[in-house]
């Protein structure tokens, strides 16, 4: 049942043969300057899916000079934002036709389930781009009220020319609450995609230029962050750059925003998000809740809770529910409909999760489920708890980014809201517990930017998402993230047309 992702059955689901892999400039797919490829890995298999094109810093130039001229001169800013709404609509109608195979390229490329992906990831992808379609004719700005006799409004104008550069985890959701915003706010842009996962974006520039979007609005240039990243973050001719992906890179993106034109940037970076247990709660739910917190998408989501803070009176109770649950979540190929976890993104990422794993066995804290790996090809790892975990553990302070939950245990709520915000990282925090005093009281204390309270991963094209601290700045999703796309133009007039 294993393949190589040329078209062939696999036992579960037909792999899609694989139809982009050249960079997508000014509306058409290119070779690389240099002619180079890259290799692109099935985690299942750690075999050769197909060669992509390596982009380099003259692609990205290529690709921004096609922006640019598609800014300064071409219809897309221009269009009356109905327009835009029409092409975006076809657009999200276009993810939908192709739900099943965009699924599965997502699942060849980076081990994500595949039912998963084609009944809530990529319509919910598609329904988030319409979302924005729906935003692309309401964005204006307001009249003032001045304290002088001035006339005065502002007008919201596209930001220009955006770079995005994007992590593999989400492939597809991370393109669309990228790509969605900046169309609709009338700019037009240069993604790269990770190169561990290029191939949903490339197919994503194909549909949008079957949904009619000009040549120049959206390219696609494929190629490795040291390089083609690089080259985005300290271009001269980009605008803004928005940035998702680990806290390094995102202060090298910083820096070389500074450095260059000072572009604004806004960054979504790594997290350890506490997940906090009370001790009023349904113990058998909420242990499903803080697995799913943890092992969601193998672990590999920035905002995982992957810190479980439990109350002592039911830490027993609660880490036993853990285990008993854990037994029952199923490591496999992600195209099995009963599977719960497919493998890491790529090598890289599983010897670094499993070199986290034999730190916090060194450092004293008890493995209580997993840690080993599992015996099949491929990246996988099995789902892993450790119990006895104090907070200064490396396991307890750094973003694993895999299958891997740290239990601590805790008295009082003042203590767990001074341990939850001992992190340098601020995204998320999970609050379980049905007492409305500590839930406003915690949800108001803690330093994050998403706080979801007796759920997780609650994700809502509506609610704004982003980080406090080092966890980054600027918010992706909701009509929070238009702002990121848009200038706000202060313009005055005298009333009486009297000079002052
Ligand atoms: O991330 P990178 P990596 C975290 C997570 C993970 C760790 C390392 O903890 O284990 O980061 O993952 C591009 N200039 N997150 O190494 O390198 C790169 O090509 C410009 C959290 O894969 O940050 C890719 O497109 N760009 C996270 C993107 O940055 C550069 C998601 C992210 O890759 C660049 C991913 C450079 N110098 C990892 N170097 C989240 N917040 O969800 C690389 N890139």
């Amino acid at each position: 049942s294993e393949s190589n992702g040329n078209g062939v059955e696999s036992s579960h689901v037909k792999i899609p043969q694989i139809k982009f892999t050249k960079l997508f400039i000014n509306g058409e797919f290119v070779e690389s300057l240099s002619g180079k490829t890259f290799e692109t890995i099935d985690p299942r298999t750690g075999e050769v899916i197909a060669k992509i094109s390596e982009g380099d810093k003259e692609d990205i130039d290529l690709a921004v000079k096609a922006a640019r001229q598609a800014f300064d001169h071409g219809p897309w800013p221009r269009l009356p934002g109905s327009e835009r709404r029409k092409i975006m609509l076809k657009f999200a109608d276009l993810i939908d036709e192709n739900v099943e195979e965009i699924a599965a390229l997502d699942t060849i490329d980076g081990g994500k389930l595949y039912h998963f992906g084609k009944i809530v990831e990529i319509p919910s992808a598609a329904e988030n781009f319409r979302y924005y379609a729906g935003a692309a004719d309401k964005i204006h700005g307001a009249t003032l009220k001045m304290s002088r006799e001035l006339q005065a409004y502002t007008l919201l104008e596209p930001i220009g020319v955006v770079g995005h550069i994007i992590p593999w985890n989400f492939p597809s959701q991370m393109f669309v609450m990228k790509v969605g915003p900046t169309l609709a706010a009338g700019c037009t842009m240069v993604v790269k995609p990770a190169e561990q996962t290029p191939l949903s974006a490339l197919y994503y520039a194909h549909l949008a230029k079957l949904a009619g979007l000009p040549d120049g609005v959206l390219n696609v240039v494929t190629g490795y962050g040291r390089t083609a990243g690089a080259a985005i973050s300290s271009h001269m001719d980009i605008d803004k750059v928005s940035f998702t992906g680990s806290t390094e890179v995102g202060r090298l993106v910083m820096q070389a925003a500074a450095l260059s034109n000072l572009k604004p940037v806004s960054l979504e970076l790594g997290g350890k998000s506490p997940f906090i247990v009370f001790d009023d709660v349904d113990v058998d739910k909420i242990a499903s809740l803080a697995l799913q917190g943890t092992f969601y998408n193998k672990g590999e989501i920035c905002v995982a809770g992957s810190r479980v803070f439990v109350q002592e009176g039911i830490y027993d109770k609660f880490l036993i529910k853990l285990v008993e649950k854990t037994k029952a979540w199923v490591v496999g190929d992600p195209f099995d409909p009963n599977v719960h976890q497919g493998p890491q993104v790529d090598k890289n990422q599983y010897e670094r999760i499993l070199k986290f794993i034999e730190i916090g066995k060194k450092e004293g804290a008890t493995l209580l489920a997993g840690g080993k790996l599992s015996n099949r090809k491929g990246y996988y790892i099995e789902p892993t708890i450790f119990t006895d975990v104090s907070d200064d553990m490396t396991i307890a302070k750094e973003e694993i980014f895999g299958p891997v939950m740290s239990v601590l245990k805790f008295k009082s709520v003042e203590e767990v809201i001074k341990r939850a915000n001992a992190t340098k990282y601020g995204l998320a925090a999970g609050i379980m517990t049905n007492d409305l005093n500590i839930a406003n009281r915690v949800s108001r204390s803690i330093r994050a930017g998403v706080i979801w309270i007796n759920c997780y991963f609650a994700f809502d094209k509506d609610l704004p998402y982003g980080g406090y601290k080092m966890s980054g700045f600027g918010r992706d999703m909701g009509l929070e993230s238009l702002n990121m796309y848009l200038q706000v133009k202060s313009v005055a007039t005298p009333i009486y047309n009297s000079p002052w």
